[in-house]
């Protein structure tokens, strides 16, 4: 009788390394402190192609579904498989061996310019401009407009399935967003910034944030952070991948330039007992980042920013982005 074996699908997920260790901490009784592992928590999830609050929501649930059961999860909202070059590339990170860019090779693709590095380094943000191509960024507006059953040139149907309280949608492996984190131009702009290529594109939402109008009013995010304030502040970036023509006045992206260098005294300056997140709220010196349509802004997580109220003609049409290494320092204290 000749010898064979058939891995299905879920049981090469299940030998994926950290995947059980992962699964173990999110499914615990009891919280756990800080593992040591955000970092490969984020890995194993960009890689799986799952969004980091959807794979909580689904280990919370009590009571906790087996790891099996966590393994066929993963495969569904991959429509049923992970290809083999993905996994292994997880595989291989997971095992602490090194991985390349996320796709072929960066060594071609035109990274950021002196002149944007020098302004990342005194402003904390750089604007990417054409960081995906315009077949990309259309066919991204045009399923974020399907998935809200909108159309661009019906302004009434811009407001409908829209939840008053958030301008985030919630589309996560739409094919079209799918491959936009790992174009080219986008891969090489954050490889510059972390001066490293083993990235993996966080899987994070679409944005809609359509002009101001009696019964709809601009809901935020308002100035904020999304890092600890808790000392040492890691290096960190975030980004915005505008896919329409934003300016200023159309519910930009806006942050404090320069503010990564000055947190430090700022948060040193503050009377005892005031709490940051509110004293930014006062704090001047926030402004909008225009862009073109295919322009990435990424921003040091160190800057306060928010989105803005549109009061231009037309909806904001985002994609909200970041890739991070497998592994990087972090501060693991909340603060
Ligand atoms: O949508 C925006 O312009 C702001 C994005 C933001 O606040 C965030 O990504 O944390």
């Amino acid at each position: 009788m000749s010898q064979f074996s058939v891995t299905s699908p879920a049981t090469a997920l299940l030998h994926l390394p950290y995947l059980e260790r992962y699964w173990r901490r999110m499914t615990a009784a009891a919280a756990a402190p800080d593992s040591g592992e955000w970092d490969l928590d984020n890995t194993l999830l960009a890689g799986l192609h799952i969004n980091l609050r959807e794979a909580a929501t689904f280990l919370n649930r009590r009571p906790a579904p087996a790891l099996a059961e966590f393994a066929e999860w993963i495969l569904s909202v991959n429509g049923g498989s992970i290809d083999e070059a993905r996994l292994h590339r997880l595989r291989m990170a997971l095992d602490g061996q090194p991985v390349g860019p996320p796709a072929g090779t960066l060594d071609d693709v035109p990274g950021l310019t002196a002149e944007e590095l020098a302004h990342w380094e005194e402003h904390g943000y750089v604007v990417v401009h054409d960081a995906v191509g315009t077949a990309a960024r259309e066919a991204a507006a045009e399923t974020i407009y399907g998935f809200l059953g909108a159309s661009p040139n019906d302004p009434a149907s811009w407001y409908g399935k829209l939840d008053a309280a958030t301008i985030w949608v919630p589309l996560y492996r739409h094919p079209a967003l799918t491959s936009n984190r790992s174009a080219p131009r986008v891969m090489r702009a954050f490889a510059d910034l972390w001066d490293r290529e083993d990235l993996w594109p966080i899987v994070d939402q679409a944005g809609f944030n359509p002009p101001e109008r009696p019964g709809w009013r601009f809901p935020g995010p308002f100035i904020h952070w999304d890092m600890t304030l808790a000392a040492p502040h890691i290096f960190g970036v975030q980004g915005i991948l505008y896919l329409t023509d934003t300016p200023a006045e159309q519910g930009a992206f806006c942050c404090i330039p320069g503010f990564h260098r000055r947190l430090p005294d700022w948060l040193h300056s503050l009377p005892a007992g005031t709490d940051p997140r509110q004293a930014i709220r006062s704090e001047p010196g926030l402004v909008p980042i225009a862009g073109r349509a295919g322009d990435l802004v990424i921003w040091h997580h160190a800057l306060p920013h928010a989105s803005s109220p549109n009061r231009g003609r037309l909806p904001r049409i985002v994609q909200y982005m970041t890739l991070r290494p497998t592994r990087w320092p972090y501060t693991a204290e909340w603060m």
